[in-house]
């Protein structure tokens, strides 16, 4: 029997440093309102949706940093607009931002993602746990990527929610280049992942065809959400930022790996589908029946090791 909820997937253009939270959260909101008049229940928005990409920029006063980039409290006055309006329409939320939090007696920072319900209420957190780049200033670069500087790593693992008739699964951007964060969401029953992303169309380390870049983002997204027998919504922010570009492309894919709606855009655009969250069963009870065929006793390297250590030659 089919169970379908239509779904959005908000992606946004480029938010420049100088853009306040006041136009970000009115833009959110128009984005909000064109999803509910497409007929979505659900809107799945980007990773850090309320500011420009910050960690491409090195700061070295984190009272600035905290200041302009992160959120003390969600949702504060500014992004109450947001809340407010889709509660009205009746439409539940993912969203990312930077949450800045006193837990252990100190302050606490994380790349965190939210889900909200239709009737404005938090019902899940996700903070994320695969930070990319480094935490020192690399002077000749052309921007740098400091997540590892302004994040710590995610402490609530990866977890999933009853949400809207749904088990959700929340990840962000850089979480969809590790299968195994994917598998640990299925070995929890994931139907649907949502996931926010802002990836830099030129590569940091080494020069590479930003071609390849978006090639290398469908193929991961296509392969994952196949591997788990799950809808996965990967959601943009995009365009030029202050003069720094990141790809679009944002897509939602069915269980069956097939893209079913992409942005064409590297703007403000809302796609939709009618998500059938019954798809993925079938793939669920034959070839990706976990319990019949994973062999976990095989699998112990993945967690007893990290990184690469190359068998010794005889
Ligand atoms: N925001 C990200 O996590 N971006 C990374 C970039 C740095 C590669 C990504 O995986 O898209």
């Amino acid at each position: 029997m089919s169970r379908k909820i239509r779904i959005a997937a908000a992606q946004l253009g480029g938010i420049h440093l100088a853009d306040t939270r006041a136009v970000v959260v009115k833009r959110l909101v128009e984005m909000l309102r064109e999803a509910a008049s497409m007929g979505a229940k659900f809107v799945v928005f980007p990773e850090l949706a309320f500011t420009t990409f910050f960690p491409r920029y090195w700061y070295e006063d984190q009272t600035e940093v905290d200041r302009k980039f992160f959120e003390a409290m969600m949702p504060s006055p500014e992004t109450q607009p947001l809340f407010d309006e889709a509660k009205k329409h009746g439409i539940g939320f993912y969203i990312g931002y930077g949450e800045l939090v006193n837990e252990e007696g100190r302050a606490r920072h994380f790349n965190t993602s939210i889900l909200v319900s239709p009737e404005g209420k938090i019902v899940g957190k996700y903070r994320k746990i695969h930070l990319p780049g480094h935490a020192d200033h690399k002077k000749g670069a052309a921007f740098q990527h400091l997540e590892k500087k302004y994040f710590e790593v995610g402490n609530l693992g990866f977890r999933t929610f009853r949400f809207m008739d749904m088990i959700a699964g929340m990840l962000i951007c850089n979480d969809r280049r590790w299968p195994e964060a994917f598998r640990v969401l299925g070995l929890q029953g994931a139907e649907i992942v949502t996931l926010g992303f802002n990836t830099p169309t030129e590569n940091l380390h080494y020069p590479e065809p930003p071609h390849l870049r978006v090639h290398h983002h469908l193929i991961m997204a296509q392969a994952m959400a196949f591997q788990n027998a799950v809808w996965l919504v990967e959601v943009a922010k995009c365009g030029f930022e202050d003069g720094f570009r990141m790809f679009g492309h944002s897509v939602i894919v069915s269980p069956g790996g097939e893209i079913v709606a992409k942005t064409n855009s590297e703007e403000d655009e809302v796609i939709v589908h009618n998500v059938d969250l019954s798809y993925g069963e079938n793939l669920r009870k034959t070839m990706f029946n976990l319990a019949a065929h994973r062999r976990p006793e095989h699998y112990k390297l993945i967690v007893e090791r990290t990184g690469v250590e190359v068998t010794p030659a005889n």
